[in-house]
């Protein structure tokens, strides 16, 4: 069955004229074909839509250019210098991957990727990316595997030496100073400002980014309107689910300020991206669906004059027939195959084509090595401001073009790094280098690198084009534009009070904590509080009538509940991002916030709180990309343990985040138990990224961080910080003690505590006392890995300096301190306080505790017996830990075993 539409729900007021229509078309049909009324009816919706009658889109259009040649725009560049200028660069990168790998066989590197995306870029570089030399400009994520043509490029402005170049791939040595293989700002924190070589996270981050720009602007924190967003990206790229899997809230949050350029050269590593489709077809339809401004660039110019003379359509239609692996064999194959084979089956094809030589047939350019349709392509694009649209380019391109026979469009060319003389000969040729590259040097296996010198028309040309654009890029500048008050200390007292008698969750403290620094009247605009569609779990929805939610459109409904002093308020200068439910968006909002600092020069604080469970493990890719980008800001896992979020079975029950943290070197991981230890460790960490640690302010330690800190939804009476104490400073060294032992007891013991164990372990040392002559001491342990990493680093330092005075690592001073077994408790895996095992003391005994295995429903005290982390199971083991040490038999042992009722035979919960 047919439908119309929804045209049959509506009352057809003349049925006449709707059938005239309706057989003028089928007149047109029967006597022109369907060719010519495909034609005629894409007329009447073009002419529909000049006149304003607006019409759902359709979501693909025909295999040909998107812009009609008529529209072009002229040309303001110098096509012949332009042309020099991208084949020294291609020379330039093709040049340092041969050369690098030459030196270090297997140090890798691509060739083809830039070879197919020089001219997208050079046009950027050219006439569109905006520098930020005196302002902000634009931000333009390149595609991971171009890094090569980027380097060349800046090699030509002078930024780089043939010295750099010579150490691509090489960052050992030279202080460090090789260029990295990818674009990693951690490694070249001067140029590089986005990381984007796993695939599908540049796409999402730039897209969180544009965003993110909006925001700063309708909260009036930074001036973001000339900026735009370019992203780079493959058409195989395009595969991961992150590349398109946001795309959506691009139109809906009208982000004309981005752009995504696919580079579809039809291949992605081991082959074709859409063998059997056409990838470009398939993205233009997900796309337009979703709302975008979709620019194809298909064909290059020659084209233009082949489809003027397609008078009935056969050349659209075997443009829209062929396949993609057919096209990409029509770019290895010569002149004769495709005159047979794409031309040749249809005689009116063959004519079209039959003045144009072998050699010009195979030449018949792709729109996307046609430099004035691709600048045709980014102006609509940057003209598009206002429009409320995002837009895309999807050009096709040839992998390996220009490098030769071997590379181009083959199925290999994405892992080939190395070239033969001949081949590089023949690339020289190419690229009409003949006069800057001599022959012999190339003979002699030594090809050089070639800069135009500096009062070469070429080098004015490139510098001059830069400077009118704002300077070059990438450039990495931390300078603040608009730096950041830090918080006044009284943010912090309420956490310090401790609750009384009140039972409160460190979640709720950490919520309370949060709505102090925004109410900070210096710094309290910085703050970004980002949450996945989890406000309510967490205790935050308290902070969405005060705060407002983020939403560039304002609220347009009154909301159900806006009798309420809590009700759900949007608004365009709301400081939340309540990002719905997408950990991957709000990671990508976080890295935007995150790098304000560097990207904007206007630092900005954010804490985005997840179910830790969906952290580390959902989006640890993204969580490494922001320890890449250098971000600076706080994760806030929330609901953290196996045991505590009680009911919610095996996918939510997170014992393991910590362990997943723990390799991250920039992360900064902790579990406290107490308000006041969420407060100092949080404070700690303003002051590390924007205060006094900060190595910026003369501190000495590494301001680009991220902190990771668990929260959990119990409550219990939070503690007071006790007066005097180093109980703040201990919380973020990782380790201090908490409670002394109790005088009377004759035996000694000492027990780690961390995150909500800390209840198992009290109430254990009470236990201890009263009924097995234990005096326990109480340590909260904060941050095992911290506590590793210090000790790791004395141990290195004693290695390397076997003369020297020895030093103790910190964790070794501290449990000196210590009597007795070490017995550490949480709600995380024994990993977690088993990064410390070789750092235990005098052959000490240490019995870890831990929620090894998957979690599983029931009530707190269930899980907590299961897993042998409650209170009678640490007993139990304070007092193993003694009969290790000789203190006590076996027998008191099991008389803990029957006086808790433990079942000595109880599955193991790791075997699952
Ligand atoms: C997440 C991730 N998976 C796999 C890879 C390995 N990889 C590197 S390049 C590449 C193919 C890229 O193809 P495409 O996106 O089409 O880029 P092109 O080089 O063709 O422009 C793959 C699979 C990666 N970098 N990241
Ligand atoms: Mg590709």
């Amino acid at each position: 069955m047919i439908f119309d539409g929804y045209v049959h729900q509506l009352p057809d007021i003349d049925p006449t004229e709707t059938r005239e229509w309706l057989d003028s078309l089928d007149a047109v049909v029967e006597t022109h074909g369907k060719t010519r009324a495909r034609f005629l009816l894409s007329k009447l919706l073009g002419q529909a839509n000049a006149q304003g009658v607006s019409f759902p889109a359709t979501v693909s259009t025909p295999y040909v250019n998107t812009i009609p040649r008529e529209s072009e725009p002229w040309f303001p560049g110098d096509e012949h210098i332009e042309r020099r200028i991208r084949a020294f660069i291609r020379w330039n990168a093709a040049m340092m991957v041969v050369k690098a790998n030459k030196h270090a066989d297997g140090i890798g590197g691509h060739l083809s990727t830039f070879a197919s995306s020089a001219s997208l870029y050079e046009i950027g570089f050219n006439h569109f990316f905006r520098g930020s030399d005196d302002k902000p400009g634009d931000h333009v994520y390149f595609q991971g595997h171009a890094a090569p043509g980027i380097y060349a490029r800046a090699y030509l402005e002078g930024r780089l030496t043939d010295d750099d170049l010579d150490h691509f791939r090489q960052e050992i040595g030279r202080d460090g100073r090789g260029l990295s293989s990818y674009p990693h700002p951690r490694l070249m924190p001067h140029f590089w400002e986005f990381p984007t070589v796993s695939m599908g996270l540049g796409p999402i981050t730039a897209l969180y980014h544009a965003r993110f720009n909006r925001y700063l602007q309708n909260r009036q924190l930074d001036d973001t309107s000339e900026s735009r967003v370019w992203a780079f990206l493959g058409d195989g790229e395009c595969d991961e689910p992150e590349t398109l899997g946001a795309i959506s809230l691009a139109s809906r949050e009208q982000l004309d300020n981005l752009v995504f350029v696919v580079n579809c050269n039809l291949q992605r590593l081991d082959g074709p991206v859409r063998g059997n489709g056409k990838v470009i077809q398939e993205l233009e339809a997900v796309f337009r669906g979703a709302g975008w401004n979709v620019v194809k660039v298909v064909w290059g110019s020659k084209w233009d004059e082949l489809l003027l003379q397609d008078k009935d359509g056969v050349l659209l239609n075997k443009m829209n027939t062929t396949v993609d692996g057919e096209y990409q064999r029509y770019a290895v194959e010569n002149g004769d195959y495709i005159r047979d084979n794409f031309f040749g089956p249809d005689p009116r094809l063959r004519q079209m084509v039959s003045h144009l030589e072998d050699d010009e047939l195979r030449n018949l350019p792709r729109g996307g090595h046609d430099y004035k349709k691709l600048y045709a392509a980014y102006k609509a694009a940057t003209e598009n401001l206002g429009s409320g649209r995002p837009t895309v380019i999807l050009a096709k391109t040839i992998k390996g073009w220009t490098l030769g026979e071997g590379f181009e469009g083959r199925n290999a060319t994405h892992q080939i790094k190395k070239m033969t003389k001949d081949q590089i000969l023949a690339l020289r040729d190419r690229l009409d280098l003949h006069d800057e590259i001599p022959e012999e040097l190339v003979q002699a296996d030594n090809p050089p690198y070639f800069r135009p010198a500096e009062d070469s028309i070429e080098y004015q040309y490139l510098m001059e084009r830069r400077k009118a654009l704002g300077g070059s890029i990438p450039k990495r500048s931390t300078r603040a534009r608009r730096p950041m008050a830090l918080p006044s200390d009284d943010t912090f007292t309420e956490m310090k009070a401790g609750s009384g008698d009140q039972a409160v969750s460190t979640t709720m403290g950490f919520t309370r904590l949060l709505r102090s620094l925004c109410r900070d009247p210096e710094m309290g605009k910085r703050v970004v509080p980002i949450i996945p569609d989890e406000g309510r779990t967490f205790g935050m929805d308290s902070l969405f009538r005060e705060l407002e939610i983020y939403a560039s459109q304002g609220q347009k409904y009154e909301p159900v509940d806006h009798a309420l002093l809590l009700s759900y308020t949007e608004d365009s200068d709301g400081q939340i991002l309540e990002e719905g439910i997408t950990e991957a968006g709000s990671m990508s909002s976080f890295i935007a916030a995150a790098t304000s600092y560097a990207t904007r020069g206007v630092p900005m604080l954010p804490f985005y709180t997840f179910y830790s469970m969906f952290g580390f493990q959902r989006v640890g890719d993204l969580i490494w990309q922001a320890a890449d980008i250098r971000a600076r800001g706080f994760l806030m896992g929330a609901t953290a343990g196996r045991t505590t979020l009680l009911g919610e079975g095996l996918q939510h029950q997170d014992g393991h985040s910590l362990v997943l943290a723990s390799t991250v070197p920039a992360v900064q991981a902790y579990d406290p138990s107490f308000a006041y230890e969420v407060g100092a460790i949080i404070k700690s960490g303003i002051d590390r990224m924007y205060g006094k640690d900060s190595r910026e302010n003369g501190g000495d330690l590494d301001p680009d961080v991220l902190y990771y800190i668990t929260l959990y939804n119990e409550n219990y009476p939070m503690p007071a910080l006790a007066p005097d104490s180093d109980w703040e400073e201990g919380a973020v060294r990782g380790l201090y003690r908490f409670a002394e032992a109790p005088e009377g007891p004759s035996k000694r013991a000492t027990i780690l505590f961390s995150g909500i164990a800390h209840q198992a372990a009290r109430d254990a040392a009470a236990e201890l006392a009263e009924h097995y002559d234990v005096a326990v001491e109480l340590w909260s342990a904060t941050s095992y890995k911290k506590l590793r990493e210090q000790a790791m680093a004395t141990e290195r330092w004693n290695r390397l300096h076997p003369s020297q005075e020895q030093q103790n690592p910190m964790v070794v001073d501290l449990l000196r301190q210590t009597q007795g077994p070490i017995i550490a408790v949480s709600d995380f895996m024994k990993q977690v306080p088993e990064q410390i095992n070789r750092f235990i003391p005098d052959g000490r005994p240490f019995v870890v505790l831990g929620t090894d295995g998957m979690g599983r429903s029931d009530t707190r005290e269930a899980l907590r017996s299961f897993f042998e982390v409650d209170m009678p199971h640490v007993v139990l083991n304070v007092l193993s830990g003694l009969h290790e040490s000789g203190e006590v038999d076996a027998s008191v042992v099991d008389d803990a075993i029957r006086r808790y009722g433990i079942d000595s035979e109880a599955a193991n919960p790791f075997i699952i």
